[in-house]
């Protein structure tokens, strides 16, 4: 069976993890590709040990086969593959629509480089027409969602916030906390908007993946192209 563009942009990822390599390993549909062929190789013998970012990306990892740690064990990783939401011309990324955000984060920040796999619905001229994931503390809620929306006007954004919900519950992360989706649409200046988000308490992180990615995998129906900042 032919594979999927996301299996082949993982397969294309997969050629940059080498033996013996500690591995960030992301989360989403695409990543999901990335661990079963990453557990195939386990199968044949290959070795590496992996940190996952989230935990469906564990789960799905344990039940494979591909052997982990965790980043209190290994805090320097060599490499992260990871998905994203979307992907602009200098690697900028959105992430969070799974709600793995943070610890896709802190893992991306621990690892030597960060490599994006997509298929090339992902990639964007500017960031913005998909949902700015933020995870935020459930305490004080109301302010810090003051707080957010000024920075928006700040930035000349119309922000519009939606608390990510399950069911009739506000979503609760992997780490306990909140989502705001925010329907930017255009968001020129992502490096100010992320500095402006930082400063706010209730603010835990952003999907802004600014100058982290260092290459990004991109698969399309013709070819795979290879993206670099
Ligand atoms: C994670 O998975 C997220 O940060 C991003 O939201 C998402 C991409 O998902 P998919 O690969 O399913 O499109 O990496």
């Amino acid at each position: 069976m032919a594979m999927s563009l996301k299996a082949q942009a993982a397969a294309a990822a997969l050629k940059e993890v080498k033996p013996g390599m500690k591995l960030g390993i992301g989360s989403g549909s695409t990543v999901n590709e990335l661990i079963r062929l990453l557990a195939k190789m386990v199968d044949d013998g290959f070795e590496i040990i992996g940190v996952p970012a989230s935990s469906y990306s564990e789960a799905l990892c344990k039940e494979l086969g591909v052997p982990l740690t965790t980043l209190d064990e290994a805090p320097v990783l060599d490499l992260v593959i990871d998905g994203a939401d979307e992907v602009d011309p200098q690697l900028n990324l959105i992430k969070g629509g799974g709600a793995a955000l943070l610890r896709e984060k802190i893992i991306a920040a621990a690892s030597a480089r960060m490599l994006v796999i997509a298929d090339e619905s992902k990639v964007v001229d500017t960031l913005g027409n998909y949902p700015l994931p933020v995870e935020v503390v459930p305490f004080g809620l109301e302010a810090t969602r003051q707080m957010m929306q000024n920075s928006f006007d700040a930035e000349g954004l119309q922000g519009e916030m939606i608390l990510r919900m399950l069911g009739e519950e506000p979503l609760v992360t992997d780490n306990g906390n909140y989502i705001f989706d925010c329907h930017l649409k255009v968001i020129r200046d992502p490096k100010s908007l992320a500095k402006r988000l930082e400063v706010i308490p209730g603010v835990v992180e952003h999907g802004l993946f600014i100058d982290m990615a260092v290459r990004a995998y991109v698969a399309g129906t013709d070819e795979i192209r290879v993206l670099e900042p």
